[in-house]
Parts: C-alpha cells; structure tokens; sequence
C-alpha cells in the first residue's frame, strides 16, 4: 500500500489522537481528513457513526472502518513492522484488556478535565463547536452535548455554551 490512508477525524476526539498516535508511530501515512469537512463528504459512510474513521485502499475504492481497536488490529494485519500489539499471546491478553479499559474508562477522566477545569472548559467550549464536526453549528453542538453533560463531565453544571 503507498497511498496515503483517508483517516477521518477531530481534533477534540480522543479516540481520532489515539489513531493519529498510533499511525504516527507505525509510521504509516495517513491523510488527516476533518470531520465535516468536504473531503469527508466525498468518502463512504462507515459501519458505525462514530470517529475515527480509516479509510482502507481496496480494488474498487476504499472501505471505511470503524472502531479504534479493530482499526489497530486491522493495521497490524497489513502493515508490517513497529507493532503495537506485543508477539507474546500472554502479553497481548494485558495489552487488550489495558486498552480496553483505557478506551472505556479514561475517556471519562479526559472529560472531566476538560469540563471541570474553568480554563480547559474555556477553551473546549470555543473550540469543539467549530471543528466541522457534525452538528456544524454552536447551538446544534449544544443541543446534542447537554442531555449528555453529566455522564461525559463528570458534572450536571458542566459549563456547556449557550
Ligand atoms: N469504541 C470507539 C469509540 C469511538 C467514539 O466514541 N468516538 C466519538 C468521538 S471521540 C464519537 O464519534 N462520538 C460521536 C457521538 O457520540 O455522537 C473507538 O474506539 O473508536
């Protein structure tokens, strides 16, 4: 594969900088694509609707994944060395249930950090709005984060805009 892989993405998406982490360091090239953007527009829909989303090379085109744990193992199927996933079964059984728990648990501690802290909130509250991902607008991003604030921050104040 030397084309450059189509990875869809935000920046305030934890899950798209731990894929960016994990391409980076597999040396692997990638494309970092905007949620929301007009190249997003152009590629396939994924399976779930969820970022981060890579874009694999096919005979026909390209086929869009879902899942950062699925992607990686995928990554490590078709692109050979600096793997991430150790060679020892042992091992890898700690590595995926430290991943696992990772990707269940510490994205909470990473919302409460960028809600509960004022200057963190300060600038999410700028920032996440005006990444091109979807709702595109201040108020639609609103609308859809805060029925979800109290599970995501860590507080049923969290300093959403308005
Ligand atoms: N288990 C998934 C989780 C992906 C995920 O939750 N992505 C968030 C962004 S960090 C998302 O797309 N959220 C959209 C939404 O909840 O509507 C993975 O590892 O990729």
């Amino acid at each position: 594969m030397t084309e450059p892989l189509q990875r869809v993405g935000a920046i305030g998406s934890p899950y798209s900088r731990k894929m960016r982490a994990v391409l980076r360091y597999r040396r692997i090239p990638f494309h970092w694509v905007g949620h929301g953007s007009s190249a997003h527009q152009k590629l396939p829909p994924p399976p779930l609707p969820l970022m981060p989303v890579l874009h694999f090379p096919t005979a026909t085109g390209t086929e869009a994944t879902s899942d950062s744990t699925f992607q990686i193992r995928r990554l490590e199927t078709d692109f050979k060395g600096r793997r991430v996933i150790p060679s020892d079964p042992v091992v890898a059984f700690f590595d995926f249930l430290i991943e696992d728990y990772a990707d269940e648990w510490v994205t909470k501690v990473m919302f409460h950090y960028r809600w509960a802290v004022p200057g963190n909130a300060a600038n999410a509250k700028r920032a996440s709005p005006t990444e091109g991902s979807r709702p595109a607008t201040a108020v639609g991003w609103t609308m859809c984060w805060r029925g979800r604030a109290a599970r995501c921050s860590s507080a049923d104040d969290a300093p959403l805009p308005r």
